[in-house]
């Protein structure tokens, strides 16, 4: 009886924060992430098989696309970089608007699986080589024409989806897809001004590395950005990958017979990967065919681009916590008013539900705005209480060196506890409970407070909350605010039916003085 009302009293969601925050904290020391790809605009690429991991321990089967041989570039230049012969997804694609992009694309699949191609969905594309295909030329299986070309212009920038144009019902869902991101041939000038240019300033000021691409992901007002993340959505039926595998090694070319429906996939991965796998580095060698992560960190205000692509067959809902997420474009068509077209038109989603195909740009940005109780609670290292002054916006954006940067001033100095800490007085409405209550002891991320030593500051009335210092929560390490993003299609958040997995990030919003570096 006990035991059913404590299972009843320990909700899903806060198993999951428990169990998600402790798992960042260990798991998480410095913050990888970025939109990390090849550069061009040739890319020659190769399609594949190889096999990649689940955190379940298995080794599926699949075909990627691969580098066939090393790309011109990275972008950005991060530590560990690498194009292997084959990945989930496919190399990223980085290209700028009106570049006349080469993709010579080498058949090195098993025979039996026959033929293979791309399709660039939204460009005019001139192929050659190969042979005849249904959507386009195909690479074919003999040395004669196992190689063919495409090539098109760049003609819209934004966010663009490649993937297998032959059989997509199988090799999709054996890997082949990736990313196009074509960068605008120009950006306002108000992206390099104004708050942008305060939050490079202070970045620059701890320490941190500028990561994007561009400075705007169209060449809009609107589109401007401080950090950015891509993210593409699939999906794995491990019974597909068996029976391709099991007919891998037959001596017939195009013989393959892989039923794909009825459809029942077990992995839900976000880049390839799954919860926890996806939180480490990008190109971390334990993935040596999956290089890409989710990951994302911000700091409060930086206006965050996700650049989203659904692929694989079912759609999937993806919630952001701690705000919505303002949609500039589809398929790298920017949403403009009918009425107005200088203004953008896009809709502010819950849920960025995802469809195969399409991608979606769009832009998240966490300030604690609203709380009602000061998160930031800094205690100025001169003993001296720091200013919080209002800009029209009422943040506190005119101190981009200051440790409480982009602060809501509403809330400024706002009590939270019973107890004084820092600058904020005492008085306020919450006791923090005796950490040693917490089902999970130090692995309970609950410090309301931002910021690397938000723990040592946040004393309850038996100690600190969580315990400081502990192995699990260091107080000079990470210590941001902690949102679950994930399916809301909750067996999606399973890896072969066991929670937690699948689609399932933690985003960290992390205070100024701690370093968010995307170097790898
Ligand atoms: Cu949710």
């Amino acid at each position: 009886m006990r035991a059913m009302n404590m299972k009843k009293a320990i909700s899903k969601t806060q198993l999951l924060l428990a169990t998600v925050v402790a798992l960042t904290l260990l798991l998480t020391p410095a913050a990888f992430a970025a939109a990390p790809g090849i550069t061009g605009p040739t890319f020659n690429l190769t399609a594949r098989p190889a096999y990649i991991s689940q955190p379940d321990g298995s080794a599926v089967y699949s075909w990627g696309y691969g580098c066939s041989v090393a790309p011109s570039g990275f972008a950005p230049a991060l530590t560990g970089a690498t194009c292997p012969n084959m990945q989930v997804p496919g190399p990223t694609l980085i290209v700028t608007e009106g570049q006349t992009v080469v993709v010579n694309l080498t058949n090195n699949l098993p025979n039996p699986a026959g033929n293979t191609s791309i399709l660039f969905p939204g460009f005019q594309v001139t192929a050659t080589g190969g042979v005849n295909g249904l959507l386009t030329r195909e690479a074919g299986r003999a040395t004669t024409n196992n190689v063919v070309h495409y090539t098109f212009v760049a003609s819209t920038p934004g966010t663009h989806a490649y993937y297998s144009g032959t059989q997509g019902d199988l090799q999709v869902e054996m890997g082949l897809y990736g990313a196009i991101i074509v960068l605008p041939a120009s950006t306002p000038a108000v992206c390099d001004s104004g708050v942008h240019a305060s939050n490079l300033t202070a970045q620059g000021h701890w320490g941190e590395t500028d990561f994007r691409l561009a400075h705007a992901a169209y060449n809009h007002p609107g589109a401007c950005y401080d950090r950015e993340y891509l993210f593409q959505y699939s999906e794995m039926d491990p019974r597909i990958h068996r029976q391709a595998e099991e007919q891998s090694t037959r001596t017939c070319t195009n013989c393959m017979n892989v039923a794909t429906e009825p459809y029942l996939p077990a992995y839900f991965m976000i880049n390839g990967r799954s919860m926890p796998d996806l939180m480490d580095p990008n190109y971390a060698q334990e993935y040596p065919h999956q290089p890409y992560n989710g990951n994302p960190h911000m700091h409060p205000g930086e206006l965050t681009l996700l650049r989203i692509i659904g692929t694989g067959r079912w759609q999937h809902p993806f919630h952001e916590h701690g705000n919505h997420v303002r949609v500039l474009a589809r398929d790298g068509n920017l949403i403009l008013s009918a009425n107005d077209p200088s203004s953008l038109a896009g809709p502010l989603l819950f849920t960025t539900t995802t469809t195969p195909g399409v991608t979606m740009d769009g832009i998240y940005y966490w300030t604690g705005k609203g709380l009602n109780w000061d998160p930031y609670g800094h205690n100025a290292a001169s003993g001296s209480t720091l200013p919080c002054t209002p800009d029209a916006n009422g943040y506190n954006t005119g101190a981009p060196n200051a440790i409480n940067y982009f602060e809501w001033c509403q809330d400024h100095n706002k009590p939270l506890q019973t107890h004084p800490f820092g600058d904020v007085a005492g008085g306020g409405p919450a006791t923090l409970p005796d950490p040693n209550i917490f089902a999970n002891g130090p692995w309970f991320g609950g410090s309301p407070y931002l910021g690397p030593d938000a723990t040592v500051r946040a004393v309850g009335n038996t100690g600190t909350t969580p315990p400081s210092g502990t192995v699990a929560n260091p107080p000079d390490s990470e210590a941001g605010f902690a949102f679950m993003w994930h399916s809301h299609n909750e067996r999606e958040i399973t890896t072969n039916n066991i929670f937690p997995g699948g689609m399932l990030m933690m985003m960290l919003v992390d205070s100024r003085e701690f370093v968010i570096d995307e170097s790898n």
